[in-house]
C-alpha cells in the first residue's frame, strides 16, 4: 500500500509538471534574431522551411505587434521578397496557432493557409484581407487541433498592390505528447488500485 502510495504520488506530480509545461502557450516572434538571419531550426517548438532555393529570414520591419522583427521570404542569398511559401512544422502538434500577417495591402484573398492535423491535410483556409497601408491582419487557426504543419502558400505577386506580405508572432499551445497521456492513464490505474 504504501509502496503505491509513493508511486502514484510521483506520477501524479509528473504528469502535473508536464500538463502545466504543455498549457502554456508559446510564442515565437523572431525578435531574438538579427536583421536577415535565416529562420530554419533555431526554435525548439517549431521547424521553419520554404519552396526550393527560398529560405525565411527575420527582417527588421518595425511590427506593430512584436517588435522590431518579422519573418519575410526571398530566394537563398538573395534580398527578401516577402512572397515566397512559409513550411512551419511543429515538434510536437498544437493547438490555439494564431499569428498576424503583416502589410496585407491589397484587398481580397492575397494568401492561402494549408493546414495539416496529425500529419494529415485538413484544409486551405484563406487570407482575405481588407487592404489599405499599413494594414496587418490577425490570423486565426484556433479552430484547429492537433496542428502539425503549416504552408502558407499563394502569396499575391502584385509588385503594385502588394509588395509581399510579412508574418509575425506565432502563437501557440503544444498538445502534451502520447507518453505524457500514458503517464496520465498509469497515474490514474495506479490511482484506483490504491483506493482498492
Ligand atoms: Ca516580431
Ligand atoms: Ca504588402
Amino acid at each position: 500500500m504504501k509502496r503505491y502510495s509513493m508511486i502514484v504520488t510521483a506520477v501524479t506530480g509528473a504528469v502535473g509538471v508536464f500538463v502545466t509545461s504543455g498549457a502554456s502557450a508559446t510564442i515565437i516572434d523572431f525578435d531574438n534574431l538579427a536583421d536577415e538571419t535565416v529562420i530554419s531550426n533555431q526554435y525548439p517548438e517549431a521547424t521553419f522551411s520554404s519552396s526550393a532555393g527560398n529560405v525565411n529570414l527575420a527582417i527588421l520591419h518595425g511590427s506593430n505587434h512584436t517588435p522590431p522583427s518579422i519573418l519575410c521570404t526571398g530566394p537563398a542569398g538573395g534580398s527578401q521578397t516577402c512572397v515566397e511559401d512559409t513550411y512551419i512544422d511543429f515538434t510536437v502538434a498544437v493547438t490555439d496557432l494564431t499569428f498576424w500577417a503583416i502589410q496585407a495591402n491589397a484587398p481580397g484573398v492575397t494568401a492561402q493557409f494549408n493546414v495539416f492535423e496529425n500529419d494529415t491535410f485538413a484544409a486551405t483556409v484563406d487570407l482575405v484581407s481588407s487592404g489599405g497601408n499599413p494594414n496587418d491582419e490577425f490570423v486565426d487557426l484556433s479552430s484547429f487541433s492537433n496542428v502539425t504543419r503549416l504552408e502558407i502558400v499563394n502569396i499575391l505577386r502584385d509588385d503594385a498592390a502588394e509588395s509581399g506580405i510579412g508574418w509575425d508572432t506565432f502563437t501557440f499551445t503544444p498538445i502534451p505528447e502520447p507518453a505524457t497521456l500514458s503517464l496520465l492513464v498509469l497515474g490514474g490505474l495506479l490511482a484506483i488500485r490504491h483506493r482498492h
